[in-house]
C-alpha cells in the first residue's frame, strides 16, 4: 500500500513535470523564495531561519479538525494557488504534519487576538495559526505575497512554489483599517466592488465604507422611498446613466466583502450632500419645489428642511431599512460640507438623527463636523482635515476625543486617493494639494492630530471620491500605489514605519499587480522594475 502510493506520487511528479516544462521560465528573482519581511503591510515580528517550504503536487492543505470558517479560509486559498500551480491541493481535515497547515485556537494562537496570525515555515510545512478565522486569512495574504508573483495569473505557470523558511508572529497595530468608495457621482457596479474588495483585501483592509447617496446619485434601494433610487439613481457626473444597488446587489456586496473578512459601513450623507433625494421628492424641500437632478461637482449647495417633519420620517424610514441590511455596527451619516443649512439648524438635525442610529441598533459614524454638533456616546467621527484646516477645528475635533468620541483618520492630503499625485496626474482632484506617495505613506496616525489621545485613534480610512473616476481602471491608478501605504499605517508596528524600506517592498508588488491585471501608477520615488 505505501510502495503503492510513492509510485503514485512519483507519477504525479513526473506528469507535473511534463505539464510545465512548455511553460515560460521563471525569472531568478522567483526562484529564490521572498524574504519573510518583504510583506504589505509589515509583520510585526519575523525570524528568518531554516529550510524553506516548497508547495508542489502532493501539497495537501489541512485544516485539521476544521470548523466551517476555517475550512472556507482553506477553500479560498486552494482557490487561489490551484490555476497558477497547476497543483490539485486537496484540502482535507486529517492531522497531518506536512502540507500547509491552517489551525484556529490552541495554545499557539494565544496573543493572536481576532485578526493576527502566526506563519511558520520549514522544509515539511507551512503551519499558520490564529485565535480567529479572520487571522487565518490575513495569514492566507501574507502566505500569497511570499510566494512568486506568478501565482496570481489564472493560467498554469511555472514554481517553484517556495516560502522561505522561519516564523512571522503578526497582529495589527488598528482594528479599524478601512477604504471608502464613492459610488455616487460615478456608479460602480457589483462587480466592480467585488473587484476593489479583492484588492483591499490582500493588504489586509478590513473596512469598506460605501458612501451611497450624494447630490449626484441615490445609489441604494429604499423600499418606503422607491422614487430615491428609480429617479435619484437615474444619474450621475456627467449625465451617464448612473445606477442602484437593489437590496439583493446590497446584500451580495455584503457577502463577498464578508467572505473577505471586510465589513461594510454604508453611508447615507446628510443633511447637505442631499439634491438626489431633495430632486425625488418634493416634500422634503422647505419650499414645496423640488430641485432638477444635478450632474456637476459642485458641493454644499442642498440641504434637507432641517424644521420640516417630514423629514425625520424620511431619515426614519432610510435608516431603518438601512439598518436592517446591515449587519455591521456602524451607520455612517455624513455631515460634511452642509454650507447651505445653518449652524442652529446642522446641529438640530444632527442632534435629532443620532438617536435614531441608536434606535435600530447601530452606531453613528460621521464626517468629524459632527464634533461640531453634540456626539453621542460611543459616536465616531471620521476627520478629512489637511494642513490648511485651521486650529479652532482641529481642537474642537481634539476635544471631542477627549472626551470619548473615537476617531478614524483620514487626512486629505495624505490619505485622500482621489487626489492628483503631482500636476501631471489625468485624474483626480488637487483641492487638498498634491498627494506623491511618499507623503500618503510618511505620517503617524498616533501622532497626527495634536492633543488627541492615542487611545481614541480606531484607525485609518483611505477614501477614494469619484468626481473623475468612472472605471475600474481610473479607481486602480489612484488606489495603486498609495492604498497599501494607508493599509500598513493601519497594521503595521510604528517601529516598523521607514520609507527608506518600504519603497522597495512597494516596487516588489508590480510585478504581482501586472499579474492582477492592476493598472497601477509608476510613480516617481519608487524603484519599480524595469517593463
Ligand atoms: C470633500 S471629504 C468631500 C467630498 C468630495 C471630496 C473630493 C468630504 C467629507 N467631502 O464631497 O467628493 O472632497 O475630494
Amino acid at each position: 500500500m505505501r510502495r503503492h502510493r510513492l509510485l503514485l506520487s512519483l507519477l504525479l511528479v513526473a506528469a507535473a513535470g511534463t505539464a510545465t516544462a512548455a511553460l515560460p521560465a521563471q525569472s531568478a528573482a522567483a526562484r529564490t523564495a521572498t524574504p519573510l519581511d518583504r510583506v504589505i503591510p509589515a509583520p510585526a515580528s519575523v525570524r528568518a531561519g531554516g529550510s524553506p517550504y516548497t508547495i508542489d503536487g502532493r501539497t495537501r492543505i489541512r485544516v485539521p479538525g476544521g470548523s466551517g470558517e476555517a475550512r472556507q479560509v482553506a477553500g479560498y486559498l486552494a482557490e487561489l494557488l490551484r490555476p497558477a500551480t497547476g497543483f490539485g491541493l486537496p484540502v482535507t481535515t486529517r492531522e497531518g504534519r506536512d502540507g500547509i497547515v491552517l489551525r484556529l485556537g490552541g495554545r499557539d494562537a494565544k496573543g493572536l487576538g481576532a485578526e493576527g496570525y502566526r506563519l511558520r515555515s520549514g522544509g515539511r510545512s507551512v503551519t499558520l495559526t490564529a485565535a480567529r478565522p479572520a487571522g487565518l486569512f490575513h495569514g492566507v495574504q501574507t502566505l500569497r505575497q511570499l510566494l512568486p508573483a506568478n501565482v496570481e495569473k489564472r493560467t498554469a505557470q511555472r514554481g517553484p512554489w517556495r516560502i522561505a523558511g522561519g516564523t512571522i508572529t503578526d497582529t495589527p497595530r488598528y482594528g479599524y483599517r478601512g477604504a471608502m468608495l464613492d459610488v455616487s457621482r460615478h456608479f460602480f457596479t457589483v462587480g466592480q466592488v467585488k473587484r476593489y474588495i479583492d484588492q483591499l483585501a490582500l493588504y489586509k483592509i478590513n473596512t469598506l465604507h460605501l458612501h451611497l447617496s450624494d447630490d449626484q446619485g441615490w445609489r441604494i434601494a429604499i423600499a418606503s422611498w422607491p422614487n430615491l433610487t428609480t429617479y435619484g439613481g437615474s444619474t450621475q457626473v456627467g449625465g451617464g446613466p448612473g445606477g442602484f444597488y437593489t437590496k439583493a446587489d446590497y446584500r451580495e456586496i455584503i457577502r463577498h466583502a464578508a467572505s473577505r473578512y471586510l465589513t461594510v459601513i454604508p453611508e447615507i450623507d446628510m443633511p447637505g450632500h442631499t439634491n438626489a433625494a431633495l430632486a425625488s421628492y418634493a416634500q422634503l424641500n422647505c419650499d414645496g419645489v423640488a430641485p432638477p437632478l444635478y450632474t456637476g461637482t459642485k458641493v454644499g449647495f442642498s440641504s434637507l428642511c432641517v424644521p420640516k417633519k417630514q423629514t425625520y420620517d424620511f431619515v426614519d424610514d432610510v435608516l431603518r431599512e438601512l439598518a436592517a441590511m446591515t449587519p455591521g455596527r456602524y451607520l455612517h451619516i455624513g455631515g460634511d460640507e452642509a454650507h447651505s443649512t445653518s449652524h442652529e439648524d446642522f446641529v438640530a438635525f444632527m442632534d435629532k438623527v443620532q438617536p435614531v442610529v441608536a434606535r435600530y441598533g447601530k452606531t453613528v459614524m460621521g464626517w468629524h463636523q459632527l464634533t461640531g454638533a453634540h456626539p453621542v456616546k460611543g459616536a465616531v467621527a471620521q476627520y478629512w482635515g489637511y494642513d490648511a484646516t485651521g486650529p479652532e477645528e482641529r481642537a474642537q475635533v481634539a476635544d471631542a476625543a477627549r472626551h470619548g468620541t473615537r476617531l478614524v483618520l483620514s487626512p486629505a492630503d495624505r490619505a485622500y486617493l482621489d487626489m492628483k499625485y503631482d500636476p501631471s496626474t489625468p485624474l483626480g482632484l488637487s483641492w487638498a494639494g498634491y498627494v506623491d506617495t511618499r507623503r500618503s505613506y510618511d505620517w503617524d496616525p498616533a501622532t497626527y492630530l495634536p492633543g488627541v489621545p492615542a487611545r481614541a485613534v480606531l484607525g485609518v480610512e483611505a477614501p477614494l471620491w469619484s468626481e473623475t473616476l468612472s472605471t475600474s481602471a481610473h479607481l486602480e491608478y489612484m488606489a495603486f500605489p498609495r492604498l497599501p501605504g494607508i493599509a500598513e499605517l493601519g497594521w503595521s508596528p510604528a517601529a516598523t514605519h521607514d520609507w527608506d524600506g518600504y519603497k522597495e517592498r512597494l516596487a516588489a508588488q508590480a510585478p504581482r499587480w501586472d499579474a492582477l491585471g492592476i493598472g497601477y501608477h509608476r510613480a516617481p520615488g519608487v524603484p519599480w522594475p524595469a517593463v
